[in-house]
């Protein structure tokens, strides 16, 4: 069976919330030899976005959309042990949904890539507020912060903790990642909402989150 193949079967899982055969699929598709990024990437996420297409086309009432994301985020847990260990410590990073946003399979998932390409990922879960980033950011002595939000409205919450760090005197050495699909849609939100930074999807946060490390050890300012 091809990825394609794997995926289209997925969503049928999460569509009839039946949780055994979706975690099926995923064990037959890690067990076939598949990288668990590349089950994520190629295998998940394309279902879930698909799920999103037919929430928006009205063919799923929002509790049948809330189970078959529930499976989604059990079939994203299901990938987690099969990492490997960390080859190296690149540092600590801070990551959490912004106040009011409860879409936490993005993050998860970005924060599954990011541990596995070797950061120290300190996971704050949904709805946190802007003061509790920056905390924690200062206590892990983190220089990145990434935040996700899948709404236009709680993106706009970002602009709370941009100004924070920014009062706080932390411009250029505290950078702000920031992602989810509503940045996708709307690219001039991320300097809209004071975002140092975004990538489309979990595979592309490392290499971000990289090249924000460089600009904050420099101390690049926005
Ligand atoms: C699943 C889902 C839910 C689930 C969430 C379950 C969960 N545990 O996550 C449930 C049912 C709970 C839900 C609730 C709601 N939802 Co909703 N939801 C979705 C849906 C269908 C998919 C989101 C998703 O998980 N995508 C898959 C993940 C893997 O993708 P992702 O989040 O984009 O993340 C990837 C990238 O963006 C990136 N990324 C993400 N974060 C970050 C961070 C950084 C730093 C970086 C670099 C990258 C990055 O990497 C990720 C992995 O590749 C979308 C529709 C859509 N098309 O997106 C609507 C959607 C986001 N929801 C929407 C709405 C309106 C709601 C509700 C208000 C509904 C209601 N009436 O109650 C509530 C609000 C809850 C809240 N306050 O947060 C709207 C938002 C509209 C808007 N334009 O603002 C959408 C767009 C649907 C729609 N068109 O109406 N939702």
């Amino acid at each position: 069976m091809n990825l394609q193949e794997w995926s289209e079967k997925l969503l049928t899982a999460m569509i009839n919330a039946d949780r055994s055969a979706a975690a099926e699929i995923i064990s037959r598709a890690l067990a076939a030899g598949n990288d668990s990024r590349m089950v994520i990437a190629e295998i998940l996420d394309p279902a879930i976005v698909k799920l999103g297409r037919l929430w928006e086309e009205e063919s799923m009432s929002l509790a049948q959309n809330f189970v078959a994301a529930k499976i989604a985020e059990d079939a994203l847990m299901r990938c987690i042990p099969v990492y490997e260990e960390r080859l190296h410590n690149k540092g600590a990073v801070v990551i959490g949904n912004i106040e009011d946003d409860f879409h936490s399979l993005g993050r998860r998932a970005v924060g599954l890539f990011l541990g596995a390409a070797g950061w120290d990922v300190h996971d704050l879960g949904n709805d946190v507020p802007a003061e509790q980033f920056l905390e924690k950011a200062v206590e892990v002595n983190a220089s990145l912060i990434g935040v996700s939000a899948m709404m236009q409205t709680t993106a706009l919450n970002i602009r709370k903790l941009r100004n924070l760090i920014d009062a706080q005197g932390h411009t250029g050495r505290i950078k702000l990642a920031v992602g989810g699909a509503v940045f996708n849609w709307r690219p001039d939100l991320v300097a809209a909402v004071g975002g140092d930074g975004t990538a489309r999807n979990a595979v592309g946060a490392d290499e971000l989150f990289l090249r924000l490390q460089s600009e904050a050890q420099k101390g690049v300012k926005p």
